[in-house]
């Protein structure tokens, strides 16, 4: 198994998140990603490798040139206004709500973060674009070792990208590594790719992304958006649009779930991308459905992520799968481990 993990995404470190009327510590921490590296290699499941530097271009695939742009620059941005603000986080605190206009890039930098943002528990910070951008060349390092006929990769990479739009951060995420990873399997030949996400939140920027297209099938499941983040998509009639219709499957569960239920969808899924004819298969691999995650609610054990590696691996396809989300820092790695296991 090909792992590439992200050497600078300890850059990428945010002090603190909206949580119920106060800031509290983030949960997307750089010991998340450092303890799966450990017990990967702990365990030998293989070796971890630097990703290979990819294009600029390749990002403009997926995501805006406007929104690119202002990743780019939006720490000096930050800083320009106060230097000071180098102690702080820059944090969004107001949005273009319906009846809005988003088509005017304002002047005010507050502004332009509500822009380019859905939600105010993802701030921005120094290292935030060196982290993302690394980030994204581990999925595209793992969607290029398929494309050379490797059968599975690990991108081992963070911050997270499954809620990032084509035009927009939140939700931890600011590149979307898998959609990246799937674009460039599709501009390298394949036909049709699927993405599956067995995050416990709904891929809602993924889903976006692909959701008017018929060569990209999206499958998720994860915890009902009624009452689960990010709550605004996510709901199991959303079947795709316009050339896209009925390659977006949606299979959301009520809180408490556990691996029996939570298998069953599994099966929908993979009859689903069977019968679409997927040449690969992208995983958006986040296990924050496991019982003890601080900020999920499905009740995975971690024996039953050695089950759920053998049943992806038995769809027999090329498969990159990409670290999302999994909050519980002490057992991220076993858990994760235990996916790839079926792999190694
Ligand atoms: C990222 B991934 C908002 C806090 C809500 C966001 C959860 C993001 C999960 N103020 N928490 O899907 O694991
Ligand atoms: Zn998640």
């Amino acid at each position: 198994m090909h792992i590439f993990y992200n050497p600078d995404h300890a850059a990428h470190q945010g002090k603190l998140e909206m949580f119920r009327g106060r800031m509290v510590p983030c949960h997307e921490v750089p010991q998340r990603q450092d303890q799966v590296a450990a017990v990967l290699q702990a365990r030998a499941l293989g070796s971890l490798q630097t990703p290979s530097r990819f294009d600029d271009a390749l990002l403009t695939r997926i995501h805006s040139p406007r929104y690119l742009q202002f990743l780019l620059t939006a720490w000096q941005q930050w800083i320009a206004l106060d230097p000071a603000n180098a102690a702080l986080d820059a944090i969004p605190s107001v949005w273009p709500t319906r009846s809005f206009r988003t088509d005017i890039e304002p002047d005010n930098f507050a502004a332009r973060m509500g822009l380019y943002s859905f939600d105010a528990g993802t701030p921005l910070t120094a290292g935030t674009w060196q982290a993302a951008r690394s980030g994204a060349d581990c999925a595209l390092s793992a969607a290029a070792h398929l494309l050379q006929g490797g059968r599975a990769a690990f991108a081992l990479s963070r911050p997270p990208g499954h809620h990032a739009g084509a035009d927009f951060f939140g939700g931890y995420c600011f590149l979307n590594n898998a959609a990246l990873a799937a674009q460039y399997l599709r501009d390298g030949g394949l036909e049709r790719v699927a993405v599956l996400d067995v995050d416990y939140h709904h891929g809602n920027g993924t889903q976006a992304i692909f959701y008017e297209r018929a060569d990209v099938f999206f499958a998720s499941i994860h915890g009902d958006p009624r009452t689960e983040y990010p709550f605004f998509l996510g709901h199991a009639d959303e079947r795709g649009q316009g050339a896209g219709l009925g390659f977006n499957l949606n299979l959301p569960l009520p809180c408490g779930s556990d691996y029996a239920r939570w298998s069953e969808a599994l099966e929908l899924a993979l009859t689903a991308i069977a019968t679409y004819g997927a040449q690969a298969l992208l995983v958006s691999l986040g296990v924050d459905t496991f019982a003890g995650d601080p900020i999920s609610g499905f009740a995975l054990q971690s024996d039953d992520y050695l089950r759920m590696g053998e049943r992806i691996a038995q769809a027999g396809l090329p498969t990159a799968l990409v670290f999302e989300g999994g909050y519980a820092v002490e057992a991220v790695g076993v858990n994760v481990a235990n996916v790839l296991k079926a792999f190694a």
